[in-house]
């Protein structure tokens, strides 16, 4: 039977619907529809040993869905990070971490979450790949946790700093506190980009020195510090006290450093310093600084639920012959007091003392006081915490006095007493103390 003009009509409008249809639905499965964590993960792809996208996905943007497992929420320089970490259920040794710049407090570990994510051109230590600014891997929530563990090295070295960007776009090292001064004229200093997309994790050896075999280059350096200059003109050393010791209140300017243009890309670099100090300059000491470089400028993590970031002081013995005074002289990491415990043992490792300041009361306005106490058969102690402005804090000038009364006295034995100041978790010694009375 010949069809007429209008079942034609009828046809190719059925056709161009069905057509219209399919294109959308092709549309809306490959980028409008959730997509899962194990469709996310199944998409990346390691050219050059990056994890990245294809080419393809450049100026695309998907949401994904899928239930956190973990969640952390970091305080960075430019403001706080979540992180939350997804099992790919079809690989269980494999997870992806999404970031988010916020408090993220619209997520919960086990409640489903939607998130937008974006894919775009990017360079990563010099490699040009398709990344994108919400997954953590190998960008912000993956790089930052790195300074957290270079730090690490460095306060068992006795070496503390700051970090900042000027407004100039340098980077400034601030020297906040060097146990054992080191001689300007035997320590010299190494500024080492990251190229061919390397990835730090893998160049920082287990004693902390960079591994220059792989993505490193050396870009400038300071053969002998009392030098004060680089040879490329990138590093400056400042001794502002001109005692040509490497020691508190001393600066390091550190000049030409790339920032990407993307929001995913970044640039790493790690200076080093290396020192030879003590009797016969025998000891030797190797300082890192790990500094990333986002388009946003320096990124650091200065504190939240990271789980390996501790917080850090130095209390300095202010000890008498009848009582215990300690007190802070330097911190990082922003350690409350109500986070802390103090512990005092006699010789016998006997607990005088064990406070947990969780629950005690501070007197309020600043300075703020908290008044504790402990009885023994020997000894009774009392317990003063001064917190100087009152922040809740454990900052520069609060201390912790420990007083005998009673008419008992430290002296009753002949082997130290020790005192300790532990975070609650027990993961991190804030001070350690052998007190001998006279
Ligand atoms: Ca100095
Ligand atoms: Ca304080």
């Amino acid at each position: 039977m010949p069809i007429n003009l209008s079942t034609k009509k009828k046809i190719i409008a059925i056709s161009i619907a069905v057509i219209l249809i399919m294109s959308i639905f092709t549309l809306w499965f490959a980028y409008m529809r959730a997509w899962s964590i194990e469709e996310l993960y199944s998409k990346l792809i390691e050219p050059n040993g990056i994890q990245s996208f294809p080419a393809d996905f450049a100026n695309t943007s998907v949401t994904v869905t899928g239930i956190p497992a973990g969640k952390e929420v970091w305080k960075t320089n430019r403001g706080l990070m979540t992180v939350l970490g997804f099992n790919v259920t079809d690989n269980r040794s494999k997870y992806i971490a999404l970031s988010v710049w916020s408090d993220g407090s619209s997520y919960a570990v086990g409640e489903r979450a939607y998130l937008q994510v974006t894919f775009e051109w990017s360079i990563f230590n010099g490699e040009p790949c398709v990344l994108s600014p919400q997954i953590a891997y190998p960008g912000v929530g993956y790089l930052l946790p790195i300074e957290v563990v270079v730090s690490d090295v460095n306060h068992v070295q006795g070496v503390y700093y700051d970090v900042s960007e000027t407004a100039e776009g340098r980077v400034k090292i601030d020297l906040l506190d060097v146990s054992g001064p080191c001689n300007l004229s035997s320590s010299n200093c190494s500024l080492m980009s990251y190229v061919n997309g390397g990835v730090p994790a893998t160049y920082v050896g287990s004693v902390g020195m960079p591994d220059t075999r792989l993505g490193l280059i050396e870009t400038d350096r300071i053969d002998n510090l009392s030098l004060k200059e680089g040879k490329e003109g990138f590093i400056g050393y400042n001794d502002s006290n001109g005692n040509e010791l490497m020691d508190a209140g001393d600066s390091i300017i550190v000049g030409g450093l790339q920032k990407p243009i993307m929001q995913s890309g970044a640039q790493c670099y790690m200076l080093v310093l290396n020192s030879s100090f003590g009797p016969n300059e025998s000891d030797h000491r190797h300082i890192l600084c790990f500094i990333v470089m986002y388009s946003q400028g320096l990124t650091r993590i200065i504190g939240g639920d990271y789980p390996n970031f501790y917080p850090y002081c130095r209390f300095e013995d202010q000890s008498s012959s009848t009582a215990i005074k300690v007190q802070v002289a330097y911190t990082a990491g922003g350690a409350q007091w109500d986070e802390l415990s103090i512990s005092l043992k006699d010789s016998h490792f006997n607990a005088v003392s064990d406070w947990d300041l969780s629950d005690v009361e501070f007197s309020n306005p600043s300075p703020s006081f908290a008044y504790l106490s402990s009885h023994t058969s020997i000894l009774d102690v009392n317990c003063t915490i001064v917190d100087l402005e009152g922040n809740g804090l454990v900052d520069k000038g609060d201390y912790v006095l420990l007083t005998p009364v009673n008419g008992t006295s430290f002296v009753s034995q002949d082997s130290p007493y020790v005192l300790r100041i532990s975070n609650n978790a027990g993961t991190s010694q804030l001070c350690n103390l052998n007190y001998y009375a006279q």
